[in-house]
């Protein structure tokens, strides 16, 4: 019986591997398959397989087992692999305007952070274009808060902690209160708290949620800092190797997968706070003289980075702040 299924599914595969008009797309992203970003892309593969009848099949390959987060992009780049997601800021260095959604107290609602994503998206697509790669869709994290081991009452409490993150905003908001910046992937934060690497880190909830922070984690501060966005894209050759309706079934489910994942984003936010406080961390705001502080901090690092992009961080914040 289990033969037979398997040289039907053999056979299945081969008619698939034959068609010329069929594909089958690896798509490597860097986090769980719980995660609700990875949900979503599951949701899109099979959206794409519905539209296509079967013709297109996405492959989603979490958890960096195809290739680590910070390779991603650089993979699909060189066509190692058809497709990926990443965090956009993780990009900054390459392309700076990547990291316009990881400016401190800029966008304070998914409102903003949607209207940030239109003025922000044509230009991501130019310069992922320049490197073969087609933008498909982007969705947000939770907003980012502070999970600290002790309590939080000023900027200079954070000196000579281990400060966990994640791309260039969160390592020099760690240098800028002279904690020590560690770098540890997303998927490694429970481990990393276990071992005593880390102290505080500035993620959304779900990211404490996922890794199981109470414990080592004692307060999450809801500083509400930024809106990071996770990206999903395609090299562009395998795009175009499509057949035309299946070139417009994938971006339609692209569309759909970017309406369903804000919508999601928005309600996880919700019940992974609620998690946290269920299971005894202490879900607080930050005193008058921190939230000071820290606002001072993310007008130092606006600053910074205007100044590093130059003409292109303008062509964001102008309309931005006058829309
Ligand atoms: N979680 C990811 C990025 C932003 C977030 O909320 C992380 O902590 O790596």
């Amino acid at each position: 019986m289990k033969a037979l299924l398997f040289a039907a599914l053999a056979a299945a595969g081969a008619a698939h591997a034959q068609n010329p008009q069929s594909a089958t797309w690896k798509l490597a992203t860097g986090y769980r398959a719980e995660s609700f970003h990875t949900e979503n892309l599951v949701q899109f593969a099979r959206d794409v397989d519905a539209a296509t009848k079967g013709q297109l099949k996405i492959e989603v390959h979490p958890n960096n087992s195809l290739f680590k987060l910070g390779e991603i992009f650089g993979a699909v780049s060189a066509g190692k692999a058809e497709a990926g997601e990443t965090i956009m800021s993780s990009l900054v260095k390459d392309i700076p305007i990547a990291g316009a959604d990881s400016i401190p107290f800029v966008t304070a609602s998914y409102a903003d952070a949607q209207r940030m994503w239109q003025l922000q998206r044509p230009m991501i697509e130019k310069h992922f274009e320049a490197r073969g790669v087609k933008v498909l869709y982007a969705v947000p994290w939770p907003p980012q808060g502070l999970h600290s081991n002790k309590p939080i009452n000023n900027a200079s409490d954070f000196s000579g902690t281990k400060m966990r993150t994640y791309n260039q905003t969160t390592i020099r908001i760690a240098e800028y209160m002279k904690a020590t910046p560690v770098d540890v992937a997303m998927v490694d934060v429970n481990k990393a708290l276990g071992e005593g690497r880390m102290d505080n880190m500035i993620t959304s909830a779900v990211t404490g949620v996922e890794n199981k922070v109470w414990g080592p984690i004692k307060y999450y501060y809801e500083i509400n800092a930024w809106f990071p966005k996770n990206i999903v894209f395609v090299n562009a050759r395998a795009f175009a190797a499509l057949p035309p309706a299946q070139q417009k079934a994938v971006l339609k489910a692209a569309s759909d997968a970017e309406t369903r994942g804000w919508a999601r984003s928005q309600a996880v936010m919700v019940d992974s706070t609620n998690e946290l406080r269920a299971h005894g961390v202490k879900v607080e705001r930050v005193s008058r003289e921190f939230d000071a502080e820290i606002k001072r901090l993310g007008e130092k690092f606006s600053r910074e980075w205007i100044r590093s992009v130059g003409n292109e961080a303008n062509r964001i914040f102008v309309p931005y702040y006058t829309q």
